[in-house]
């Protein structure tokens, strides 16, 4: 298997987070991606290929342009204001509030493109954003050219990233783009099946109306686990998407048998859809050692979902979300790709 992999995800670093009421590093390090390609290379996986560049047209298909404009106006704007540190958002149009009117500055334009915190830039960070979504871009292509199968090691992660705002370590939602990129190509259908621990919310929100990309997500219950207001059973699609979107909340403490169910049930589903090709949002962030995660899965599970996934029987794009037990984060992201190719 191609991997696709940039070295400019480091410029997005030092970064920090509101985590348990104390300001800490980001978890979201660029170590995890360092990791990951190592273990790709030790592993022998295959080659790794630098991104192709490519204009914005493809993020804009999925993202509001105001949104995508505004992102790399970040950094710049956070200076001419004297700023240095991590450029973050702290005010948000919640219930009661205006999320109408779009108003200006800095401060209040973090807040109108966010819904949390979690998603904050340095200097280096819209370039580190442009080159994911190149990674991602370049890795969709492979698999149209005729690979079974491609790795984007992106970074930073996309999922949580909707229409138009961030959050959750994520800016532009590469899996979205991706799976859009294939409908654009070719491909009458396309599902995303999302493993990452935390529930792909901005993955879902995108594709909420459409039955044209069908959207399963296997996650920690939004009841207890961020991102706590998306995620739940009952959000099956609507309109055109009624019946295309799935979720699969678990509980605290899941396991391999629990999780590997709902795993086998999304499966289901998805080749019931019959779909051209997938796009798998991998997170291995459902890891027993994971530092902000509650699933216990084990390093031997992961190419177990690989296995799984190549029984599908179809292209297949592995996108690069969350894991953050950085030690493990490569042996397991990477057992995944081999499970998938059966070695
Ligand atoms: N401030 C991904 O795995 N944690 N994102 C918030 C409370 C946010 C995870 C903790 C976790 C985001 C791509
Ligand atoms: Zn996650």
């Amino acid at each position: 298997m191609k991997t696709v992999f940039s070295p400019l995800h480091a410029g997005h670093s030092g970064n920090v987070e509101l985590i348990a009421g104390a300001i800490v590093p980001a978890f979201e390090k660029p170590s995890r991606a360092e990791f990951i390609r190592a273990r790709v290379e030790s592993e022998k996986l295959g080659p790794i290929l630098s991104p192709e560049s490519h204009d914005l047209a493809a993020a804009r298909k999925v993202h509001a342009g105001d949104y995508i404009d505004f992102l790399p106006t970040v950094w710049p704007l956070w200076e001419a204001s004297g700023r240095g540190g991590s450029a973050i958002p702290f005010t948000w149009p919640t219930r009661g509030l205006r999320g109408d009117v779009r108003p200006k500055g800095i401060d209040a334009l973090l807040g109108f493109y966010s819904f949390d915190g979690g998603a904050t830039f340095v200097k280096g960070t819209w370039d580190a954003i442009k080159s994911s979504y190149d990674v991602a871009l370049t890795a969709a292509a492979l698999v149209k050219a005729g690979e079974p199968s491609a790795f984007a090691l992106c970074r930073p992660p996309g999922h949580h990233a909707g229409a138009a705002f961030m959050g959750g370590y994520c800016f532009i939602n590469n899996a979205a783009v991706a799976a859009q990129w294939f409908r654009d190509h070719g491909a009458g259908r396309v599902s995303i099946l999302d493993v990452d621990y935390h529930h792909g919310n901005g993955t879902q929100e995108i594709f909420y109306r459409r039955g044209d990309v069908q959207v399963l997500n296997l996650h920690g219950d939004p009841m207890t686990e961020y991102p706590f207001f998306l995620g739940h059973a009952d959000e099956r699609g609507e309109g055109d998407g009624e019946g295309f979107n799935d979720n699969y909340p678990m509980p605290f403490g899941t396991g391999w048998e629990v999780w590997n169910a709902s795993l086998e049930d999304a499966c289901t589903r998805l080749s019931a859809y019959a779909p051209d090709v997938v796009v798998v949002s991998l997170g291995v962030d459902t890891f027993e050692k994971d530092p902000i995660s509650q699933f216990k899965l084990k390093t031997p599970d992961y190419p177990r979902i690989g296995r799984r996934i190549a029984r599908l029987g179809l292209p297949t794009l592995f996108v690069m979300e969350g894991g953050y037990a950085v030690e493990e984060i490569g042996i397991n992201a990477v057992g995944v790709l081999t499970g998938f190719e059966d070695r």
